[in-house]
């Protein structure tokens, strides 16, 4: 079955934005996940304060988990991720883990720790940590070394208690450019896997980008995405559609850069991504209620989509003879010989003539992709 899954939060967005108010109603827990099954999607995601309001006592939190977890064991739908809200409430306008006030500090720390209880009950394997609002605004007002050091010194208490209660979680970092603060910490993927490496847990840390995010800054995210993969981190991923740099559209998977929708499909399916295809999109705030259900399907139907016209083009003998023909195929091969002596290497001689004479049909290749994306191959 495909792992397709949402968070509570997307197909429960109601709309509000810096501009407007409202614009549908609130979506119940248990009706969502109805709708999700019959959606055939395989998981649903939520943040604590989505599932439990914000400052519930314990009867209302063990009633709204009841109600969820009937309708999870009723449909067979899973969670396979968790992730904590450390940006609604006003206490987090400076931040969570980073904000300047070590009493914020303390309280975010603890409101992830005892979600971390929750999300094993409920049998997640991925902690998500999306740091919105860790950053600034006012560069002489954040002292990024001093927040860095708190934003590893929160993670590694994180993964020490997740360890030591034994619930085996792995966790994920989402980076983000900007929006909701001016600069946002660990805004790209390169910066989170960097940061990643200087953690005490570091095995247990990936990343969980975000199309958008990555696009928002103007990034390649098929190439992001490959890095990650290919070291090993690409823990989750949140799959939406942006149109360029600009604020963050989270719109429909395929519906802003198609091309590199399809790109990112083929390398998913084909290198080796096991993990959950998460949408992290917002119905758009002109759809009523039946619009956003099919605004989810239509996610699954893209991606769906996208690995058909991924597979033909890998299974078309022209494209096969054109990735060969570029070269694509000879990249795999180490530039060294075995066992090669570098002092004798660096002695020998390049007949470099044929390399500037020759074209790597790169604009072919790209158009075959193009062909088979439009379903005119
Ligand atoms: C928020 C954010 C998303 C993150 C979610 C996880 S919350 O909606 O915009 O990109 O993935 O915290
Ligand atoms: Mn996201
Ligand atoms: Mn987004
Ligand atoms: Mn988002």
């Amino acid at each position: 079955m495909d792992k397709f899954s949402f968070g509570l939060w997307t197909v429960g967005w109601q709309g509000r934005d810096p501009f407007g108010h409202a614009s549908r109603p609130p979506l119940d827990a248990p009706v969502t996940v109805r709708k999700l099954a019959e959606l055939g999607a395989w998981g649903v995601t939520f943040h604590d304060d989505d599932l439990i309001p914000f400052g519930a006592d314990a009867v209302e939190r063990d009633r709204r988990v009841a109600a969820f977890r009937a309708a999870l064991d009723e449909t067979g739908l899973v969670v396979p991720m968790v992730t904590t809200d450390l940006f609604t409430h006003p206490v987090f306008k400076d931040g969570g883990f980073t904000s300047n006030d070590r009493t914020v500090r303390r309280f975010a720390l603890r409101k992830v720790l005892r979600n971390l209880e929750l999300a094993a009950e409920l049998g997640a394997q991925t902690i998500v940590l999306w740091g919105g609002r860790e950053g600034s605004e006012v560069d002489a007002g954040k002292d990024v070394r001093a927040a860095l050091d708190r934003y590893r010194e929160a993670l590694d208490t994180i993964a020490a208690h997740s360890e030591s209660q034994g619930y085996g979680f792995r966790f994920a970092l989402e980076p983000k450019p900007n929006e909701p603060r001016g600069d946002i910490l660990l805004p790209t993927i390169g910066h989170a896997l960097a940061f990643i490496s200087t953690l005490e847990h570091e095995s247990l840390f990936g990343v969980n980008p975000e199309v958008g995010h990555e696009q928002m800054a103007g990034l390649n995210f098929v190439h992001g995405i490959a890095q990650a993969l290919w070291q090993g981190k690409l823990f989750h991923i949140d799959l939406n559609g942006q149109k360029g740099p600009r604020y963050d559209q989270d719109f429909v998977f395929g519906h802003g850069d198609l091309l590199s929708a399809f790109f990112l499909v083929d390398l998913l399916e084909h290198g080796g991504y096991e993990g959950p295809r998460h949408f992290d999109y917002k119905p758009l705030r002109t759809e009523d209620v039946d619009g956003v259900w099919a605004s989810a399907a239509a996610n699954m139907r893209t991606y769906k989509l996208l690995r058909e016209r991924a597979t033909a083009f890998r299974a078309d003998p022209e494209v096969q003879e054109a990735l060969r023909a570029s070269g694509v195929l000879e990249l795999s091969e180490p530039t060294l010989g075995e066992g090669e002596s570098i002092v004798d290497f660096i002695k020998g001689d390049d007949d470099i003539t044929p390399a500037v004479e020759r074209g790597y049909g790169f604009v072919h290749l790209g158009q075959l992709a193009l062909e088979h994306l439009l379903g005119a191959r």
